[in-house]
C-alpha cells in the first residue's frame, strides 16, 4: 500500500533472545505504534546484546526499498552494563544525529524517574530512516514513545 508506514521494533536483550516470552517492551511498542497510526505495518525482531549483531540488523532494516523502512525504534542495551551496546552499534550507521530529540526525550523522561539519567541512548538519521534508541522497559518506553508520537509524522516526512 503507497500509504503505509513501515516501522521497525528491535528488542535488544540476552534474556529475551533466548526466550521471546520475556519480552515486554517490544510487544508494548508494537501496541503503541498502532494505536498511533493506523497505517502502520511493522517489523519485529529480537536480538541478543552483541554490538554485530545489531548493527547489521538495522544496516539489513536501513537498506530495504520498497517499502523503505521509515523508522526502526530500539529497545534495550542502552545503559552502563558491560553488555550494553546498543547505542555504540547504532551510531556507526547514522549519516546525521538528531541530539536535540534525545534531549527531549531525556528530559521528559527525567521528570518521571532520575534513572533515566542512565540511558545513553541516541537518535539519529541513516540514509531516509529514522532511528530512536529507547530503554529496555515497558514503562520507559511507553514514556519516551509519548514523548515522540506527535513529533513522528513531522519528522518522517521530513526525512522523506
Ligand atoms: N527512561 C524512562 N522514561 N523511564 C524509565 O523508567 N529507566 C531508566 C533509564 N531510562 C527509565 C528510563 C533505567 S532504570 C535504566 S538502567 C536505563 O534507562 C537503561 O535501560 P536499558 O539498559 O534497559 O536500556
Ligand atoms: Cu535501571
Amino acid at each position: 500500500m503507497a500509504d503505509e508506514i513501515v516501522f521497525a521494533v528491535l528488542t535488544i536483550s540476552d534474556t529475551c533472545s533466548q526466550d521471546a516470552g520475556q519480552d515486554r517492551s517490544g510487544p508494548r511498542l508494537v501496541k503503541l505504534i498502532c494505536d498511533a497510526f493506523q497505517n502502520a505495518h511493522i517489523i519485529t525482531a529480537i536480538l541478543p546484546d552483541e554490538r554485530e549483531q545489531i548493527s547489521n540488523k538495522l544496516r539489513e532494516l536501513i537498506a530495504q526499498k520498497s517499502p523503505s523502512v521509515s523508522a526502526i525504534i530500539t529497545t534495550g542495551g542502552t545503559g552502563f552494563a558491560p553488555r550494553d551496546v546498543t547505542p555504540e552499534a547504532t551510531k556507526i550507521l547514522l549519516d546525521k544525529e538528531c541530539p536535540q530529540l534525545a534531549q527531549y526525550i531525556a528530559q521528559a523522561s527525567l521528570q518521571k524517574t532520575h534513572f533515566a539519567a542512565l540511558t545513553r541512548g541516541v537518535c539519529g538519521i541513516a540514509g531516509s530512516t529514522l532511528i530512536l534508541n529507547f530503554p529496555g522497559s515497558e514503562k520507559a518506553v511507553t514514556e519516551c514513545f509519548e514523548v515522540v508520537r506527535e513529533l513522528l509524522p513531522h519528522a518522517l516526512q521530513l526525512i522523506g
